[in-house]
């Protein structure tokens, strides 16, 4: 037997292609896509600081070139790999105020739409904080062959096809789930692979790590004010005080606590009442993963993956982690 037990992210997509009717070829192709696209940017993450893309989009580089913004790159590459790939008939990103339409020879047939923030974290990018991309794929709803409308994408989350996050971060990972068990890889870079490293996540059922930006707490319901107090009181038996940790990029966040356990909320505030993020970039697929992991997502009043998208660029108020420690958030934000 060959002692070579890795599995690459491609291997692997192949090996699950059967077990999900809706899975086939094409849908595998685009995960792939995904999966080079990511590589892409963990590259153009990794050099930043070399290559002069950090910072505003607009002001120029040393050569007299116009230095474009490292969010706006990671777009143009995911819709580039999209595009190429074939399977993806239109994106909505949060880069982009509008549908982005694939009008290649190649994608006349495209099956698939996806919905991405292809860089998030935009406070964290020039300073070398960790950082990620987020994704949905969902199948379109509209006939095969015309243009892709929001009706595409405005499809809960309960009927996403695949949910998944890269973070750039001490290494690159890649976590996603199609709805049957959460998969993480990790970027090997000397074979530039993606590779099988966290097999079926699981969050657990408690922690100890709330993460909230408390900067804007006198602006947070009342009943969130007394849940930080809560986690900030000491009791032995339930692990408190808790740890705060907030690093701002809500990947980085996420996968941290679903590693841990912890909760993550983004609250409604008097500045913004929906919260600051966005239903179909962040939420939806951040939600089922945690979801698939075991934890729990909601907005406080129903269940992320429930909500009828009504607007592209939609924001929600989020309570996502581990499922004891949302639930009790949720026993003080109704008190
Ligand atoms: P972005 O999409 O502009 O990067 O904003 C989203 C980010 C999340 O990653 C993070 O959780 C949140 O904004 C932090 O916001 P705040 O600084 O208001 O706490
Ligand atoms: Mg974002």
């Amino acid at each position: 037997m060959s002692k070579f037990k890795i599995t690459t992210l491609g291997q692997f997509i192949i090996e699950r292609q059967n077990e999900y009717p809706e899975a086939q070829g094409a849908f595998s192709r685009l995960l792939r896509d995904i999966g080079i696209a990511a590589k892409v940017i963990s590259r153009e993450v990794n050099r930043a600081g070399l290559a002069e893309i950090l910072g505003e989009a607009g002001k120029e580089n040393i050569q007299g070139e116009d230095v474009k913004k490292l969010d706006i790159i990671a777009n143009e590459l995911m819709i580039d790999c999209l595009t190429r790939g074939g399977e993806c008939c239109a994106i909505a990103s949060e880069e982009d105020d509008d549908i982005v339409q694939i009008d290649s020879p190649v994608s006349k047939n495209a099956n698939y739409v996806v919905t991405m923030d292809p860089l998030d974290g935009s406070s964290n990018i020039d300073v070398n904080v960790s950082i990620g991309t987020i994704f949905c794929i969902y199948k379109r709803v509209t006939p095969i062959g015309t243009p892709a409308t929001t009706e595409d994408f405005f499809q809960k989350g309960n009927k996403m096809l695949a949910g998944g996050y890269v973070i750039y971060g001490s290494s690159t990972m890649l976590v996603y789930t199609t709805g049957n068990g959460v998969n993480g890889f990790t970027l090997d870079p000397s074979i530039g692979e993606f590779c099988l490293s966290h097999p079926n996540m699981k969050i657990p059922k408690d922690g100890k790590i709330y993460s909230i930006n408390e900067g804007n707490r006198l602006e947070m319901p009342e009943g969130i004010k007394d849940y930080i107090s809560w986690c900030q009181e000491a009791d032995k038996p339930t692990n408190r005080p808790y740890s705060a940790r907030y690093i701002g990029s809500m990947v980085a966040d996420i996968h941290r606590n679903l590693s841990k356990g912890g909760i993550f909320i983004y609250p409604p505030t008097a500045k913004v009442p929906n919260g600051k993020l966005r239903l179909l970039y962040e939420c939806n697929p951040i939600s089922f993963i945690i979801e698939q992991a075991g934890g729990k997502s909601t907005t406080g009043k129903e269940r992320i993956l429930d909500i009828q998208p009504n607007d592209l660029h939609q924001r929600v108020p989020i309570f996502c982690g581990s499922e004891n420690m949302v639930n009790k958030a949720l026993e003080y934000l109704n008190k």
